[in-house]
């Protein structure tokens, strides 16, 4: 028996509506010194990588090629806090670096692992060294979202961040991040003016989705499914 098209392409258009309700909302660039300073930090699902195990390594994560963790060192800028101490020392914790030759860094998520994409996203730039063009220690960079199909939901930036340092200091970080309910499948923070920069603190959250709402869910586009094939029989 032929399928009836018709009959699926509402339902479609439904699910579409459905997940189209919510809006990606951007969180633009905060101070940040410790995982309190994040929005995320009063939802126990947030998953935080900080970098100290010398590894991206949190579950349902990768990271853009060639960038990685770079050891404690004078040049080294971690989140102030990973230390242990908020005491403006940020050169004994761990960072991820973007090995003097990435200007881009995208953190891909893995629903399959994840069990969901995420709905919160975020991390924090902490550095920038030399530059391509302005001046040293000072950069641009734009923090892009993408949804489940890799359209693009949300842009922060470009926003100027920097203190003119290479060397490790914490009032000059800044946390970026992104919440869409419809799932966020990367994040893409962009320099636009340096290879020599670092961020930390990558952190999501993908809660388990309620049972009861993907149940309504089922229902509402089976009712409607239904109810424009009993439309069709009348008509057709
Ligand atoms: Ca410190
Ligand atoms: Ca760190
Ligand atoms: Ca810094």
């Amino acid at each position: 028996m032929k399928p009836r098209l018709n009959t699926l392409v509402p339902a479609a258009a439904f699910a579409l509506a459905f997940s189209g309700v919510a809006q990606a909302q951007m969180i633009a660039p905060t101070p940040y010194l410790s995982f309190a300073d994040s929005p995320f930090a009063s939802d126990p699902t947030t998953v935080l990588e900080t970098f100290e195990d010398g590894a991206l390594n949190v579950p349902g994560v990768t990271a853009s090629a060639s960038w990685f963790a770079s050891s404690p060192s004078p040049f080294s800028d971690s989140v102030d806090g990973d230390d242990g101490a908020v005491d403006g020392v940020t050169t004994s914790g761990y960072a991820f670096y973007s090995a003097s030759s990435q200007s881009s860094v995208t953190f891909t998520f893995d629903a399959q692992v994840l069990g969901a994409l995420p709905t919160k996203a975020g991390l924090v730039w902490t550095d920038v060294g030399n530059v391509t063009s302005g001046s040293a220690g000072f950069g641009e960079v734009t923090f892009t979202a993408r949804d489940s199909n890799g359209n693009i939901i949300g842009t922060t930036g470009p926003t100027s961040v920097g203190d003119g340092t290479a060397n490790g200091s914490a009032a000059e970080d800044r946390f970026f991040g992104v919440i869409h309910a419809g799932g966020i499948s990367s994040i893409t923070m962009t320099a636009s003016n340096s290879t020599d920069w670092e961020v930390d603190h990558l952190q999501y959250a993908a809660p388990v989705p309620e049972p009861e709402s993907i149940a309504l869910f089922a229902i509402g586009g089976l009712l409607l499914a239904a109810r424009v094939a009993r439309r069709d029989r009348r008509h057709g």
